[in-house]
């Protein structure tokens, strides 16, 4: 029987690799030095494409692949798929929830604490001799018992504030409403309302149009200058110009980011500050998760294909 031809946008793990070959007949549009050539020739046999979170798909690739039936993202956001595109012609989507939840809401932990105790330039410290020629390190800001806001209170947002807990810190959220699950947490609606009350703000939103630039001006100045804004959603829920020119003037305190705009060729204005941790888009990268999710891709795609319920449908 001949296997369904998929395209794959961008590389996977070696792991996923050899089982998605197996199944499938795989164009590698990330190989392709002509990409519109590329996708002129094998496009017309496509019936699905394998993407991942922030690669996504867009209308050009959509339109090149006339028989396609389903778009299965390596991610929980799919913001970078062109939904109108795939809603006019009744292309599924699916995503993998649930599976990395747990270390994206780690890292952005890990992102705080490691930001507020200045653990970076501390090892610094340590390993180019100052520690030893200057004494002791600089005095860092305490996390515990602070106020923390965290903007998104879906699953990550829920992980991130539940850890918080732990840390015994005032916790309050925003969202489009009252969560019924997030019991001794203040709700504050507005963000900027959220931002002023929060030493530390979490940006955890599922990205879309009515998201982007949510985080702006405004946010950034009542954030203020002794705040801390943690970023492990998408770069389009922060107005990145609005961040720089406040963490270059010191009107904020500090940033943690995992994602930039047009990563990973980040702005370069980012690399001369030091009031920012700098992370390589990787809250999702453990092992147990990425293998998690190429499985939950794989497992769509070939529900898909054996006209089964798709199991984490989108779209
Ligand atoms: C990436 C992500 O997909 O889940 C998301 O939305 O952005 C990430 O998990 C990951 O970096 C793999 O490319």
């Amino acid at each position: 029987m001949n296997k369904p031809q998929i395209l794959q946008v961008g590389p996977y793990p070696q792991w996923d690799e050899a089982p998605l070959q197996e199944a499938f007949t795989v164009h590698r549009y990330f190989e392709a030095d002509d990409k519109p050539s590329f996708l002129a020739e094998v496009g017309g046999r496509v019936r699905a494409i394998a993407t991942r979170g922030e690669l996504g798909a867009n209308r050009t690739m959509i339109e090149a692949c006339p028989a396609l039936e389903l778009i299965s993202v390596y991610g929980v956001g799919f913001d970078a798929v062109d939904l109108a595109a795939c809603r006019d012609r009744s292309i599924r989507v699916t995503n993998t929830p649930d599976v990395l939840t747990n270390d994206v809401a780690d890292l952005g932990v890990a992102m705080m604490l490691c930001l507020s105790r200045g653990m970076v330039g501390a090892e610094r410290w340590v390993r180019d001799g100052s520690w030893a020629a200057k004494g002791l390190y600089p005095l860092k800001r305490r996390v515990w018992g602070r106020r923390a806001g965290v903007l998104g209170l879906g699953r990550i947002g829920y992980e991130v504030a539940k850890r918080l807990k732990g840390f015994d810190m005032d916790i309050a959220y925003s969202d489009v409403s009252e969560k019924p699950y997030a019991e001794g947490w203040t709700f504050v609606q507005d963000p900027v309302a959220l931002a002023k009350r929060s030493d530390f703000l979490f940006v955890t939103l599922a990205a879309s149009a009515a998201t982007r630039h949510i985080v702006g001006r405004d946010v950034i100045a009542a954030l203020g200058e002794e705040g801390m804004l943690i970023n492990i959603s998408r770069a389009s829920n922060i107005d990145e110009d609005a961040l720089l020119d406040a963490l270059e003037g010191n009107r904020l305190g500090s940033a943690a980011l995992d994602v930039f705009e047009g990563e990973p060729a980040l702005n370069p204005r980012f690399l001369a500050l030091d009031n920012v941790l700098l992370q390589p888009h990787h809250a999702s990268g453990t092992l147990e998760t990425r293998k998690a999710m190429g499985k939950l891709v794989r497992d769509n795609l070939a529900a898909h294909f054996a006209g089964q319920p798709l199991l984490t449908p989108v779209l």
